[in-house]
Protein backbone atom coordinates (compact mmCIF):
# COMPACT_ATOMS: atom_id res chain seq x y z
CA UNK A 1 0.00 0.00 0.00
CA UNK A 2 2.32 2.91 1.38
CA UNK A 3 6.21 2.22 0.84
CA UNK A 4 9.44 3.00 2.70
CA UNK A 5 9.39 6.11 0.24
CA UNK A 6 6.29 8.19 1.13
CA UNK A 7 7.32 11.66 2.30
CA UNK A 8 6.22 11.99 5.63
CA UNK A 9 5.26 14.47 8.10
CA UNK A 10 7.88 15.04 11.13
CA UNK A 11 7.29 12.39 14.36
CA UNK A 12 7.33 13.59 17.95
CA UNK A 13 10.37 11.20 19.16
CA UNK A 14 9.09 9.23 22.32
CA UNK A 15 10.71 11.94 24.80
CA UNK A 16 8.48 14.57 23.45
CA UNK A 17 5.21 12.28 22.80
CA UNK A 18 2.20 14.00 25.35
CA UNK A 19 0.95 10.62 26.20
CA UNK A 20 2.57 7.32 26.42
CA UNK A 21 1.66 4.67 23.12
CA UNK A 22 -0.13 1.59 23.11
CA UNK A 23 0.11 -0.83 20.39
CA UNK A 24 -1.70 -4.34 20.32
CA UNK A 25 -2.74 -6.51 17.64
CA UNK A 26 -5.37 -9.28 16.89
CA UNK A 27 -5.21 -12.11 14.61
CA UNK A 28 -7.70 -12.51 12.15
CA UNK A 29 -8.12 -16.01 12.45
CA UNK A 30 -11.60 -16.41 13.92
CA UNK A 31 -14.68 -14.45 14.90
CA UNK A 32 -13.98 -12.26 18.43
CA UNK A 33 -15.93 -13.66 21.13
CA UNK A 34 -16.36 -12.26 24.75
CA UNK A 35 -13.01 -13.02 25.99
CA UNK A 36 -11.65 -10.89 23.27
CA UNK A 37 -14.05 -8.33 24.11
CA UNK A 38 -14.08 -8.16 28.05
CA UNK A 39 -10.16 -8.82 28.47
CA UNK A 40 -8.77 -6.81 25.65
CA UNK A 41 -10.81 -4.55 22.98
CA UNK A 42 -12.93 -2.98 25.75
CA UNK A 43 -10.15 -1.57 27.73
CA UNK A 44 -8.23 -0.48 24.76
CA UNK A 45 -11.69 1.62 23.95
CA UNK A 46 -11.83 2.88 27.43
CA UNK A 47 -7.98 3.60 27.30
CA UNK A 48 -7.71 6.34 24.24
CA UNK A 49 -8.15 9.71 25.95
CA UNK A 50 -4.69 8.78 28.11
CA UNK A 51 -2.48 7.16 25.79
CA UNK A 52 -1.83 6.90 22.06
CA UNK A 53 -3.16 4.14 20.54
CA UNK A 54 -2.48 1.95 17.84
CA UNK A 55 -4.44 -1.09 16.74
CA UNK A 56 -3.61 -3.78 13.56
CA UNK A 57 -4.85 -6.96 12.74
CA UNK A 58 -2.09 -9.47 12.39
CA UNK A 59 -2.81 -11.01 9.00
CA UNK A 60 0.49 -11.89 8.42
CA UNK A 61 1.01 -13.83 11.58
CA UNK A 62 -2.26 -15.78 10.79
CA UNK A 63 -0.90 -17.94 7.72
CA UNK A 64 1.76 -19.54 9.74
CA UNK A 65 -1.37 -21.91 9.89
CA UNK A 66 -3.28 -22.80 6.68
CA UNK A 67 -6.24 -20.25 6.14
CA UNK A 68 -8.60 -20.23 3.37
CA UNK A 69 -7.96 -16.81 1.42
CA UNK A 70 -11.83 -16.01 0.67
CA UNK A 71 -12.56 -16.36 4.61
CA UNK A 72 -9.14 -14.56 5.77
CA UNK A 73 -9.88 -11.58 3.47
CA UNK A 74 -13.52 -11.50 4.67
CA UNK A 75 -12.75 -11.97 8.23
CA UNK A 76 -9.61 -8.80 8.29
CA UNK A 77 -12.81 -6.63 7.09
CA UNK A 78 -15.11 -7.66 9.40
CA UNK A 79 -12.98 -8.15 12.13
CA UNK A 80 -12.49 -3.81 11.26
CA UNK A 81 -16.18 -3.35 11.65
CA UNK A 82 -16.63 -5.67 14.84
CA UNK A 83 -13.52 -3.13 16.51
CA UNK A 84 -15.23 -0.55 15.52
CA UNK A 85 -18.84 -1.53 16.90
CA UNK A 86 -17.12 -2.27 20.10
CA UNK A 87 -15.99 1.49 20.65
CA UNK A 88 -12.80 1.53 19.21
CA UNK A 89 -12.89 5.11 17.32
CA UNK A 90 -10.83 4.64 14.13
CA UNK A 91 -10.50 8.69 14.26
CA UNK A 92 -8.54 8.86 17.87
CA UNK A 93 -6.95 4.92 17.57
CA UNK A 94 -5.04 4.05 14.40
CA UNK A 95 -6.83 0.62 13.04
CA UNK A 96 -4.91 -0.75 10.22
CA UNK A 97 -3.73 -4.00 8.47
CA UNK A 98 -0.71 -5.45 9.64
CA UNK A 99 -0.25 -6.49 5.22
CA UNK A 100 -1.31 -2.83 4.52
CA UNK A 101 2.45 -1.59 5.82
CA UNK A 102 5.07 -3.54 4.56
CA UNK A 103 7.78 -2.03 6.53
CA UNK A 104 6.38 -5.09 9.27
CA UNK A 105 8.07 -7.37 6.53
CA UNK A 106 10.73 -5.12 6.45
CA UNK A 107 12.11 -4.97 9.82
CA UNK A 108 11.09 -8.46 10.44
CA UNK A 109 13.81 -9.68 7.94
CA UNK A 110 16.47 -7.49 9.82
CA UNK A 111 15.29 -8.45 13.18
CA UNK A 112 15.86 -12.14 12.29
CA UNK A 113 19.32 -11.41 12.02
CA UNK A 114 19.60 -9.84 15.38
CA UNK A 115 17.60 -12.99 17.22
CA UNK A 116 19.18 -16.60 18.00
CA UNK A 117 17.63 -19.86 17.14
CA UNK A 118 18.04 -20.91 20.55
CA UNK A 119 15.84 -17.87 22.19
CA UNK A 120 12.73 -19.48 19.42
CA UNK A 121 13.31 -22.60 20.14
CA UNK A 122 12.43 -21.97 23.74
CA UNK A 123 9.35 -20.30 22.86
CA UNK A 124 6.24 -22.33 24.29
CA UNK A 125 4.21 -20.55 21.67
CA UNK A 126 5.85 -22.51 19.31
CA UNK A 127 6.33 -25.36 20.96
CA UNK A 128 2.20 -26.03 21.59
CA UNK A 129 2.10 -25.07 18.03
CA UNK A 130 4.40 -27.12 16.25
CA UNK A 131 2.92 -30.31 17.93
CA UNK A 132 -0.64 -29.26 17.27
CA UNK A 133 0.16 -28.67 13.52
CA UNK A 134 2.56 -31.39 13.06
CA UNK A 135 2.41 -31.19 9.03
CA UNK A 136 2.70 -27.82 8.76
CA UNK A 137 5.98 -26.99 11.35
CA UNK A 138 6.86 -24.35 8.42
CA UNK A 139 9.44 -21.65 9.14
CA UNK A 140 7.12 -18.75 9.51
CA UNK A 141 5.28 -20.89 12.62
CA UNK A 142 9.25 -20.68 14.19
CA UNK A 143 10.46 -17.14 13.95
CA UNK A 144 6.48 -15.68 14.18
CA UNK A 145 7.77 -13.96 17.63
CA UNK A 146 10.55 -11.88 14.60
CA UNK A 147 7.65 -10.37 13.39
CA UNK A 148 5.55 -9.97 16.59
CA UNK A 149 8.60 -7.67 17.59
CA UNK A 150 9.19 -5.74 14.48
CA UNK A 151 5.44 -5.00 14.59
CA UNK A 152 5.96 -3.78 18.18
CA UNK A 153 9.07 -1.71 17.55
CA UNK A 154 8.30 0.19 14.59
CA UNK A 155 6.01 2.02 16.71
CA UNK A 156 8.65 2.69 20.01
CA UNK A 157 5.49 1.88 21.77
CA UNK A 158 5.46 2.63 25.75
CA UNK A 159 3.27 -0.41 26.68
CA UNK A 160 2.02 -3.34 24.55
CA UNK A 161 -1.35 -5.23 25.84
CA UNK A 162 -1.67 -8.61 25.42
CA UNK A 163 -2.64 -11.77 27.19
CA UNK A 164 -0.23 -13.82 29.14
CA UNK A 165 -0.10 -16.26 26.28
CA UNK A 166 1.81 -13.55 24.44
CA UNK A 167 4.23 -12.46 27.65
CA UNK A 168 7.09 -14.33 26.61
CA UNK A 169 6.97 -12.89 23.01
CA UNK A 170 6.94 -9.81 24.23
CA UNK A 171 9.65 -10.12 26.59
CA UNK A 172 11.49 -11.26 23.88
CA UNK A 173 10.93 -8.15 21.61
CA UNK A 174 12.51 -6.33 24.73
CA UNK A 175 15.62 -8.42 24.46
CA UNK A 176 16.01 -8.34 20.53
CA UNK A 177 15.44 -3.91 21.75
CA UNK A 178 17.92 -4.02 23.97
CA UNK A 179 20.59 -6.23 21.93
CA UNK A 180 20.08 -4.31 18.83
CA UNK A 181 20.27 -1.14 20.79
CA UNK A 182 23.77 -1.99 22.46
CA UNK A 183 25.35 -2.31 18.99
CA UNK A 184 23.88 1.08 17.24
CA UNK A 185 22.69 2.92 20.00
CA UNK A 186 18.76 4.04 21.33
CA UNK A 187 17.10 2.99 17.81
CA UNK A 188 14.43 1.11 19.80
CA UNK A 189 12.14 2.36 22.86
CA UNK A 190 12.38 -0.77 24.95
CA UNK A 191 8.26 -1.47 25.23
CA UNK A 192 6.78 -3.20 28.72
CA UNK A 193 4.03 -6.20 28.53
CA UNK A 194 0.83 -4.53 29.97
CA UNK A 195 -1.32 -7.57 30.82
CA UNK A 196 -4.72 -6.39 31.82
CA UNK A 197 -6.02 -7.55 35.41
CA UNK A 198 -7.16 -11.33 36.26
CA UNK A 199 -10.67 -9.47 36.08
CA UNK A 200 -10.48 -9.86 32.72
CA UNK A 201 -10.06 -12.78 32.26
CA UNK A 202 -12.77 -14.99 31.26
CA UNK A 203 -13.11 -18.51 30.88
CA UNK A 204 -15.16 -21.11 29.16
CA UNK A 205 -18.35 -21.82 30.11
CA UNK A 206 -18.29 -25.69 29.14
CA UNK A 207 -14.31 -25.86 30.90
CA UNK A 208 -14.16 -22.92 33.40
CA UNK A 209 -10.58 -24.23 34.18
CA UNK A 210 -9.41 -22.93 30.38
CA UNK A 211 -9.48 -19.47 29.00
CA UNK A 212 -12.56 -18.50 26.91
CA UNK A 213 -11.18 -19.73 23.02
CA UNK A 214 -12.71 -20.13 19.97
CA UNK A 215 -11.46 -23.66 19.95
CA UNK A 216 -14.51 -24.53 21.77
CA UNK A 217 -17.69 -22.65 20.19
CA UNK A 218 -19.70 -24.31 22.89
CA UNK A 219 -17.94 -22.88 25.66
CA UNK A 220 -17.50 -19.71 23.58
CA UNK A 221 -19.70 -16.69 23.34
CA UNK A 222 -19.11 -14.72 19.99
CA UNK A 223 -20.03 -11.26 19.32
CA UNK A 224 -21.93 -12.17 17.37
CA UNK A 225 -24.15 -15.01 18.22
CA UNK A 226 -27.74 -14.80 17.88
CA UNK A 227 -29.71 -13.85 20.86
CA UNK A 228 -31.14 -17.04 21.65
CA UNK A 229 -27.85 -18.65 21.14
CA UNK A 230 -26.33 -16.93 24.11
CA UNK A 231 -29.17 -18.09 26.22
CA UNK A 232 -28.42 -21.71 25.60
CA UNK A 233 -24.95 -21.36 25.62
CA UNK A 234 -25.08 -19.55 29.33
CA UNK A 235 -27.94 -22.07 30.31
CA UNK A 236 -25.70 -25.44 29.58
CA UNK A 237 -23.09 -23.53 31.55
CA UNK A 238 -20.96 -25.41 33.91
CA UNK A 239 -21.20 -24.61 37.83
CA UNK A 240 -21.45 -26.68 40.55
CA UNK A 241 -24.36 -28.51 42.78
CA UNK A 242 -24.29 -26.91 45.41
CA UNK A 243 -27.80 -25.78 46.01
CA UNK A 244 -27.53 -24.30 49.91
CA UNK A 245 -26.25 -20.97 48.32
CA UNK A 246 -25.28 -20.93 44.77
CA UNK A 247 -24.42 -17.84 43.71
CA UNK A 248 -20.96 -17.19 45.83
CA UNK A 249 -17.77 -16.33 44.93
CA UNK A 250 -15.36 -18.74 45.66
CA UNK A 251 -12.76 -18.95 42.25
CA UNK A 252 -11.31 -22.33 43.89
CA UNK A 253 -13.93 -24.01 44.47
CA UNK A 254 -16.80 -22.59 42.49
CA UNK A 255 -14.71 -21.88 39.06
CA UNK A 256 -18.01 -22.04 36.87
CA UNK A 257 -19.81 -19.46 38.84
CA UNK A 258 -16.82 -17.69 39.88
CA UNK A 259 -16.57 -16.84 36.05
CA UNK A 260 -20.16 -15.81 35.27
CA UNK A 261 -20.03 -13.35 38.51
CA UNK A 262 -17.05 -12.14 36.75
CA UNK A 263 -19.12 -11.55 33.62
CA UNK A 264 -22.38 -10.24 34.98
CA UNK A 265 -19.99 -7.69 36.60
CA UNK A 266 -17.83 -6.92 34.41
CA UNK A 267 -20.79 -5.74 31.89
CA UNK A 268 -22.71 -4.33 35.19
CA UNK A 269 -20.08 -2.84 37.26
CA UNK A 270 -21.73 -3.93 40.59
CA UNK A 271 -19.19 -5.67 43.18
CA UNK A 272 -19.12 -9.61 44.35
CA UNK A 273 -21.30 -9.06 47.47
CA UNK A 274 -23.68 -7.10 45.46
CA UNK A 275 -24.55 -9.94 43.08
CA UNK A 276 -24.39 -12.49 46.03
CA UNK A 277 -26.46 -10.25 47.83
CA UNK A 278 -29.01 -9.84 44.44
CA UNK A 279 -29.13 -13.71 43.78
CA UNK A 280 -29.16 -14.87 47.35
CA UNK A 281 -31.34 -17.76 47.97
CA UNK A 282 -31.58 -18.06 44.03
CA UNK A 283 -31.09 -21.05 41.99
CA UNK A 284 -28.53 -21.27 38.82
CA UNK A 285 -32.03 -21.08 36.78
CA UNK A 286 -32.80 -17.80 38.22
CA UNK A 287 -28.79 -16.57 38.03
CA UNK A 288 -28.22 -18.09 34.85
CA UNK A 289 -30.53 -16.33 32.16
CA UNK A 290 -29.95 -13.69 34.07
CA UNK A 291 -26.04 -13.30 33.20
CA UNK A 292 -27.38 -13.85 29.93
CA UNK A 293 -29.54 -11.58 29.13
CA UNK A 294 -26.79 -8.90 30.16
CA UNK A 295 -24.11 -10.11 27.39
CA UNK A 296 -27.58 -10.10 25.14
CA UNK A 297 -28.17 -6.66 25.98
CA UNK A 298 -24.57 -5.74 25.94
CA UNK A 299 -23.74 -7.17 22.76
CA UNK A 300 -27.29 -6.36 20.62
CA UNK A 301 -25.89 -2.58 19.92
CA UNK A 302 -22.58 -4.01 18.89
CA UNK A 303 -24.11 -6.52 16.97
CA UNK A 304 -26.38 -4.20 14.98
CA UNK A 305 -23.40 -1.85 14.62
CA UNK A 306 -21.15 -4.16 12.97
CA UNK A 307 -23.96 -5.45 10.57
CA UNK A 308 -24.19 -1.72 9.64
CA UNK A 309 -20.65 -1.40 9.12
CA UNK A 310 -20.13 -4.17 6.89
CA UNK A 311 -22.67 -3.23 4.65
CA UNK A 312 -20.87 0.36 4.14
CA UNK A 313 -17.57 -2.11 2.82
CA UNK A 314 -16.30 1.61 1.08
CA UNK A 315 -16.17 3.18 4.49
CA UNK A 316 -13.95 0.20 6.05
CA UNK A 317 -11.71 0.44 3.10
CA UNK A 318 -11.29 4.39 3.74
CA UNK A 319 -10.45 3.40 7.61
CA UNK A 320 -7.71 0.84 6.46
CA UNK A 321 -6.50 3.06 3.57
CA UNK A 322 -6.41 5.55 6.17
CA UNK A 323 -4.56 3.36 9.21
CA UNK A 324 -1.99 2.30 6.75
CA UNK A 325 -1.23 5.47 5.95
CA UNK A 326 -0.97 7.16 9.40
CA UNK A 327 0.91 4.04 10.75
CA UNK A 328 3.44 3.95 7.97
CA UNK A 329 4.57 7.46 8.43
CA UNK A 330 5.91 6.78 11.83
CA UNK A 331 6.79 3.06 10.49
CA UNK A 332 9.17 4.18 7.79
CA UNK A 333 10.85 6.47 9.93
CA UNK A 334 11.92 3.30 12.54
CA UNK A 335 12.94 1.36 9.08
CA UNK A 336 14.63 4.20 7.84
CA UNK A 337 16.62 4.64 10.79
CA UNK A 338 17.02 0.81 11.17
CA UNK A 339 18.61 0.21 7.57
CA UNK A 340 21.03 3.47 7.78
CA UNK A 341 22.68 1.82 10.99
CA UNK A 342 22.95 -1.72 9.76
CA UNK A 343 24.67 -0.22 7.10
CA UNK A 344 21.71 -0.60 3.88
CA UNK A 345 23.06 2.27 1.30
CA UNK A 346 20.66 4.79 1.04
CA UNK A 347 21.98 7.23 -1.48
P1 LIG B 1 -8.42 -18.09 21.06
O1 LIG B 1 -7.85 -18.58 19.76
O2 LIG B 1 -7.94 -18.89 22.23
O3 LIG B 1 -9.89 -17.90 21.04
P2 LIG B 1 -7.83 -15.56 20.28
O4 LIG B 1 -6.87 -15.93 19.19
O5 LIG B 1 -9.21 -15.19 19.89
O6 LIG B 1 -7.82 -16.68 21.35
P3 LIG B 1 -5.84 -13.92 20.98
O7 LIG B 1 -5.47 -13.49 19.61
O8 LIG B 1 -5.00 -14.92 21.71
O9 LIG B 1 -7.31 -14.39 21.04
O10 LIG B 1 -5.97 -12.67 21.88
C1 LIG B 1 -6.51 -11.46 21.46
C2 LIG B 1 -6.70 -10.63 22.70
O11 LIG B 1 -7.85 -11.14 23.40
C3 LIG B 1 -5.53 -10.71 23.66
O12 LIG B 1 -5.27 -9.45 24.20
C4 LIG B 1 -6.00 -11.68 24.72
O13 LIG B 1 -5.46 -11.39 25.97
C5 LIG B 1 -7.50 -11.45 24.73
N1 LIG B 1 -8.20 -12.67 25.12
C6 LIG B 1 -8.35 -13.78 24.37
N2 LIG B 1 -9.08 -14.71 25.04
C7 LIG B 1 -9.37 -14.15 26.25
C8 LIG B 1 -10.10 -14.59 27.39
N3 LIG B 1 -10.68 -15.78 27.44
N4 LIG B 1 -10.21 -13.77 28.45
C9 LIG B 1 -9.66 -12.54 28.41
N5 LIG B 1 -8.97 -12.05 27.38
C10 LIG B 1 -8.81 -12.84 26.30
N1 LIG C 1 0.68 -12.83 18.65
C1 LIG C 1 -0.49 -12.08 19.07
C2 LIG C 1 -0.96 -11.14 18.01
C3 LIG C 1 0.08 -10.13 17.69
C4 LIG C 1 0.49 -9.04 18.51
C5 LIG C 1 1.52 -8.38 17.78
C6 LIG C 1 0.10 -8.59 19.77
C7 LIG C 1 0.83 -10.09 16.55
N2 LIG C 1 1.69 -9.02 16.61
C8 LIG C 1 2.17 -7.26 18.31
C9 LIG C 1 0.76 -7.48 20.29
C10 LIG C 1 1.77 -6.82 19.56
C11 LIG C 1 -1.60 -13.04 19.44
O1 LIG C 1 -1.67 -14.11 18.88
N3 LIG C 1 -2.45 -12.63 20.34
Amino acid sequence: MTDSHTIQKEEPTPQSRDKKRMLSGIQPSGDLHIGNYLGAIKNWADRVDEYECYYFMADMHTITVRQEPAELRKRSLNQLAQYIACGLDPQKNVLFLQSHVSAHAQLAWVLNCYTMFGELTRMTQFKDKSSKYKENINAGLFTYPVLMAADILLYQPDYVPVGEDQKQHVELTRDIAQRFNSIYGDVFTVPEPFISSAGARIYGLTSPGDKMSKSDPNGCVFIMDEPDVIMRKFKRAVTDSDTDNPVRYDKEKKPGVANLMNIYSTLTGKKYDEIEKEFEGKGYGIFKPAVAETVIDALAPIREETVRLIKDKEYLDGVYRDGANRASYIANKTLRKVYKKVGFYQG
